[in-house]
């Protein structure tokens, strides 16, 4: 076998074998050493290659894919700092557990820490954010290799892809010549469907004399609370659903648990808890004997806060593999389990002598709050209330991306239940404003429609991209909020203690015109300045195929102002005309 035999034959066994496993995406950025990793996908029909050139836009695309597709991805990328631009996006996709899979090219051995170009120290790039780190052999001339690179690459695929999800890293150093040669005979069968690794995973329960124990406890308390945060489990949902309904429990619904939306019964849904939290009074009024947590801890900072105050509240995690979750020190009971197994050993137990008054009353607070937040009839531009008009306007079975800063804030507040299919996703796992608008894109690669909402500096962080909604044509409506600057930081004390260098530091105007931007992209672009013509606008973006930018202009000191009186009036009504459970 020869130079190229060895290489061609080494690389296209890693390739066919990822798509064994089930590998249908990658990302790859030009480079040279990475030639046979880039031929030999764009050569492989049954894995679609996407290309990127900006490499952090690259992995945050790849991100949004898989979060999409709930599969693994494969990025490729050139030796040097193009591999040091996937950082982000692998830190992000280890704090809210996606697969991906980083195939870095490398200098050969012998070019390693001796001055060679476009040569860094690519081993153990990524630190811990990988759950896995291999770095392959350089392509042997004998016929054994196989069986080594199918073995790798179907562990990368496995490692990536079990529980807790996270990046796997393999490097490839690469010798020159780097050009495969794809007429060689046996070269893959993409027909085989067989890994060369089958692993076969049980799912965690609990011992039934654990789950004896644990419910012999609920029966000693009153009033609980089922709590839900970011989490994709669909099959989880149902049981945790079921386990409210027939427990009799409020559900505190993040908007990232996909509970808030669908066609299902809703009725202990609590979506405005985050308002009723906003104040001391209030959360005394409603604090629990104790609070069951699926998924991740919520977005809600009141939540937290409330938690923090009450550490006689009994705390329950529950995680479907391994990791602690619990960031304020809360004393807690970690319950490694399957979320649907654990609601479902739950419920054949006698359902606990919990408050009968106690679910009816979060009904009766949701809906006091959720009357002072609905939009009004002004034709003022208002930040909450956009995401009302989006909710009644977005397209049914859709997915709705959202960004950090206030538009998660917002969604949280105003994202009431519906009916309508939405799929809610964020990036929400180390709250980057980088990589918002690829990561969306990359949810737009497999989705009908994706709706993206952000802020203007998520916007302007990551324009580069939106070169992929003109190259692939993926359909995205982009509700671009710009309050000319960070709006969140207004929120904070040094905004109202008139500090130096407020808007220098933290308020950061931009004075950009975004309109050139999305030209450059050949996009569709409005500024509308009332409600109606914004829902016309929006209206015809979900027409338009492409790209769609909706920028709606705002203050961000109005903006501070206008959520205040919202919180202010809710506690006013809950602490006045309202009992509230814990007053009796
Ligand atoms: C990569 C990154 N850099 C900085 C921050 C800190 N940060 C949090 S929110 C924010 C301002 C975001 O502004 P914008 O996207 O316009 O949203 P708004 O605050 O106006 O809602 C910044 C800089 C971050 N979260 N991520």
């Amino acid at each position: 076998m020869n130079h190229t035999e060895s290489l061609t034959r080494f690389v296209t066994s890693f390739v066919d074998e990822l798509y064994q496993n089930g590998l249908r995406d990658v990302i790859i950025s030009p480079g040279s050493r990475s030639t046979p990793l880039a031929m030999t996908f764009a050569a492989y029909r049954s894995v679609k290659h996407w290309i990127n050139m900006d490499e952090r836009s690259a992995a945050f695309f790849a991100l949004g894919i898989a979060k999409q597709t709930k599969r693994p991805v494969a990025l490729v990328c050139t030796s040097g700092t193009a591999a040091a631009n996937y950082y982000p996006a692998i830190i992000e996709a280890f704090y809210s557990r996606v697969p991906l899979l980083i195939l870095t090219a490398d200098r050969p051995h012998e070019l390693r820490d001796v001055g060679a170009p476009q040569a860094i120290n690519q081993i153990h790039l990524y630190g811990d954010y990988v759950k896995w780190f291999h770095d392959m052999s350089l392509p042997e001339l004998t016929d054994q290799q196989g069986n080594y690179v199918r073995g790798k690459a179907a562990a990368a695929y496995k490692i990536a892809n079990t529980a807790n999800r996270a990046a796997v890293q393999v490097n490839f150093p690469f010798r020159e010549p780097l050009v495969p040669d794809f007429s060689l005979d046996n070269l893959w069968d993409e027909n085989k469907e067989t890994a060369h690794l089958e692993v076969k995973q049980g799912k965690k329960q609990l011992s039934a004399e654990q789950l004896i124990a644990l419910h012999k406890q609920f029966l000693t308390k009153q009033k609980g609370l089922i709590v839900c945060g970011p989490m994709e489990d669909q099959q989880a949902q149902k049981e945790i659903i079921a386990l409210a309904n027939a427990w009799q429990l409020p559900l505190l619904a993040d908007p990232l648990s996909q509970l808030r939306s669908g066609d299902y019964d809703k009725s202990n849904v609590i979506e405005s808890y985050d308002a009723i939290l906003k104040h001391k009074q209030t959360r005394d009024l409603f604090r629990p004997d104790f609070v069951i947590r699926f998924g991740a801890q919520p977005v809600s900072k009141p939540y937290t806060l409330w938690l923090k105050e009450n550490p006689q509240i009994d705390h329950y995690v529950v995680e479907e593999a391994e990791g602690y979750r619990e960031p304020i020190g809360h004393q807690s009971t970690v319950i490694y389990a399957d979320p649907q197994l654990f609601c479902q050993g739950l419920i054949t137990n006698p359902v606990p002598y919990f408050d009968q008054n106690w679910l009816k009353e979060w009904q009766k607070g949701n809906s006091i709050a959720k009357k002072v937040l609905q939009k009004s009839a002004s034709q003022v531009i208002t930040e909450g209330d956009v995401v009302q008009y989006i909710e009644e306007i977005i397209p049914n079975n859709s997915t709705f991306f959202v960004g950090n800063s206030m538009a998660i804030r917002d969604v949280d507040t105003f994202w009431f239940n519906t009916d309508k299919q939405i799929r809610i996703l964020a990036n929400r796992g180390a709250n980057g404003i980088d990589g918002v608008t690829s990561s969306a894109l990359g949810a737009a690669s497999s989705a009908e429609r994706v709706t993206l909402l952000l802020g203007d500096l998520s916007f302007f962080h990551d324009q580069n991209g939106l070169l992929m909604t003109k190259r692939y044509s993926l359909n995205i409506t982009i509700v671009l909020i710009n309050n000319n600057g960070g709006g969140i930081f207004s929120f904070l004390p040094q905004a109202k203690q008139d500090v130096p260098h407020y808007e220098e530091l933290f308020g950061t105007p931009m004075d950009l015109d975004f309109s050139h931007v999305v030209e450059l992209y050949e996009g569709l672009y409005e500024s509308p300045t009332d409600w109606q013509t914004f829902k016309l606008a929006l209206e015809k973006s979900y027409q338009t195929e492409g790209l769609s930018v909706i920028e709606l202009k705002t203050d961000r000191s109005d903006n501070v102002a206008w959520h205040e009186e919202k919180w202010q009036t809710i506690a006013s009504h809950l602490e006045g005309e309202y009992d509230g459970p814990n007053r009796k």
